[in-house]
């Protein structure tokens, strides 16, 4: 993998948002502890994305009614995140700016999945094959929750020779177990992943450019 030295971000960095869904927010199914905090960082991060010319992805757990990921069936969790449900709406403060790239995950009944590398597009197109398609050479994750869904797609991104940059302040953890989230955190930074505060993030992008990328993400969404 490239070192690009603390201070530089891609030519084409993307911003992945994840899973910022009214299950995840306080009040949801699993709530997950000031969640939704880290939302008018998470807006003014796809902002700037967006005013620079950069895409910005977002993924979604969307879970079957019936699935192991659930612990009536032998998984870890509450039911979260059922399709077509409220909880599995976006939370209603979350920018989702129109035509952009939704990814969505969980949906096979036998498969415990967390990674955003997981997901697909409407069109059954994988995050890979679509950061492919946008050209994109680097990841600025940010949301929920940071020892499962970030965690888990920050390192299939790394193991992918992918760059990874974690808004450290738009990620928020579950803590099943206390320390669940620090301990990830460290495991993300050994494996490569470089830490930023949101409110530095403009000096890191490099500067508006004027490629196509309406007809990128209009390719990708295909
Ligand atoms: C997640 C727990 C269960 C996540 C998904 O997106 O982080 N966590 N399902
Ligand atoms: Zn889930």
């Amino acid at each position: 993998m490239a070192d690009r030295g603390p201070g530089t971000v891609g030519k084409r960095a993307a911003l992945l948002v994840v899973d910022i869904q009214n299950d995840f927010c306080p009040g949801g199914a699993l709530g997950v502890p000031d969640g939704d905090a880290i939302i008018p960082r998470v807006n003014r991060a796809t902002a700037l994305f967006t005013r620079r010319g950069l895409p910005v992805v977002f993924t979604r757990d969307w879970h079957p009614r019936v699935t192991k990921h659930f612990k009536e069936f032998g998984g870890a969790w509450p039911p979260h995140c059922i399709q077509a449900t409220k909880g599995a709406r976006f939370h209603p403060d979350l920018d989702v700016p129109k035509g952009s790239l939704i990814l969505s995950k969980g949906m096979d009944p036998e498969v415990d999945s967390y990674s955003g590398f997981q997901a697909f597009t409407e069109r059954g197109r994988d995050l890979e094959s679509a950061l492919h398609e946008l050209g994109v050479d680097e990841l600025v994750i940010c949301g929920l929750a940071t020892d499962y869904c970030v965690r888990a797609t920050a390192l299939d991104a790394l193991r992918r020779g992918m760059p990874v940059r974690v808004l450290r302040d738009a990620i928020r953890g579950v803590d099943l177990k206390p320390g669940d989230s620090e301990m990830a955190e460290k495991e993300m930074r050994v494996h490569g992943a470089r830490f930023s505060e949101s409110r530095g993030l403009a000096k890191l992008l490099p500067n508006a450019r004027s490629l196509h990328d309406s007809r990128h993400l209009k390719a990708a969404n295909r």
